[in-house]
């Protein structure tokens, strides 16, 4: 048997290059060897504020990314979350063997609330829980994610084994699978993953030149104060996304230039402007052909659906059992 992949993406905006080379790009490599459910986890995108008149069309983007970017709907179920309530019948029930202890301790947890303290909701809370249901509803075995999203993955395996030792063996234990950049860091403060609600990130839908309108002003090393300045890659996050798009003669060649102080930093980021815009060249030309057709994209996710509620309602029924509230 195939085994069986899941993950999700909250419908916070459109994708940017950190979730594709943090999470969709081994996408992209699991669809061909293995059973993929992917998400848009609108649920999720409920905990942290937002705008209900945007919600509906942020869901939509986001498909239009994925489908565009090349998950394939012949390979893998596409799904919306809350059009499978089965998620949230499960997290309800893993809720319950889920200490609040563990829960207060995870860093993103921490993280919302130093970010939104106005906004600190039982659904925050329990996100990794509604996480683990996500997962574990499919039975899992893999989860290709962010480096962000390690605690959250542990903690899925840790619900799971808990289950599986208080009602019997039930749940696989997933795995978190990364990818070559599994965190990519935000161009103004990389001290900081990319990410959508901060609004900097660059969009795979970003055209060259709002590319380069974005990379222009973005932090490289700080050391460095005039083009004469010898500078140092290893600190430097333009190098960084450098290593994720440019030819391996081209890293050579900027590193040697940077060290060498025989260009600046612009020269440097006018090389990346070009290879981020030319990676997704084909990205931009597809979204458009499914932006103008709702209908396919309609029909996907009716038969992405279809697929995962099967699959998702086995699990319940097993679980319902198992917890003696069906005989
Ligand atoms: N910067 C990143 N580098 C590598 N992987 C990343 N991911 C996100 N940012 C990076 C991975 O992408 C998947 C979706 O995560 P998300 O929905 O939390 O995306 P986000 O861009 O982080 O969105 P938000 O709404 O702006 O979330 P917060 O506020 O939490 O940052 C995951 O697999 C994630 O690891």
């Amino acid at each position: 048997m195939k085994p069986r992949v899941f993950s999700g993406i909250r419908p916070s905006g459109r994708l940017h290059i950190g979730n594709y080379f943090g999470a969709i790009k081994s996408w992209l490599k699991l669809q061909d060897e293995a059973d993929c459910i992917f998400a848009v986890v609108d649920y999720h995108g409920l905990t942290t504020p937002f705008d209900p008149k945007e919600m509906f069309k942020e869901k939509y983007e986001v498909i239009l990314d994925y489908l565009a970017v090349g998950v394939d709907p012949k390979k893998s179920a596409l799904v919306i979350q809350s059009d499978l309530p089965e998620h949230t019948e499960l997290g309800w029930i893993l809720g319950t063997i889920t200490p609040v202890s563990i829960l207060e301790r995870v860093p993103t947890f921490k993280e919302k609330v130093a970010q939104h303290p106005e906004y600190v909701n039982l659904g925050l809370l329990s996100y990794p829980v509604l996480m683990a249901a996500d997962i574990l509803i499919y039975k899992s075995n893999i989860v290709p994610v962010g480096e962000d999203q390690l605690p959250h993955i542990e903690l899925a395996r840790e619900i799971a084994k808990r289950f599986n030792r208080i009602f019997g063996k039930t749940f696989p234990l997933p795995k978190a699978v990364l990818s070559s950049g599994a965190r990519v860091m935000s161009l103004y403060d990389p001290s900081k993953k990319m990410s959508k609600t901060g609004g900097e990130g660059i969009l795979l839908s970003d055209s060259p030149e709002e590319i380069w309108k974005k990379l222009q002003p973005a932090v490289t090393d700080p050391a460095r104060k005039r083009i004469s300045d010898s500078g140092n890659p290893d600190v430097c996050n333009i190098y960084s996304l450098h290593k994720l798009v440019s030819s391996a003669d081209e890293i050579k060649e900027i590193n040697g230039n940077c060290r060498g102080a025989k260009f600046g930093c612009l020269d440097c980021k006018k090389i990346l402007a070009k290879n981020l815009g030319m990676e997704f060249e084909d990205f931009r030309r597809k979204r458009k052909v499914f932006e103008s057709n709702p209908e396919k994209v309609k029909e996907i996710l009716k038969n992405g659906a279809e697929k995962a509620r099967e699959l998702a309602q086995k699990t319940l029924r097993e679980v319902r059992k198992k917890t003696g509230l069906d005989i």
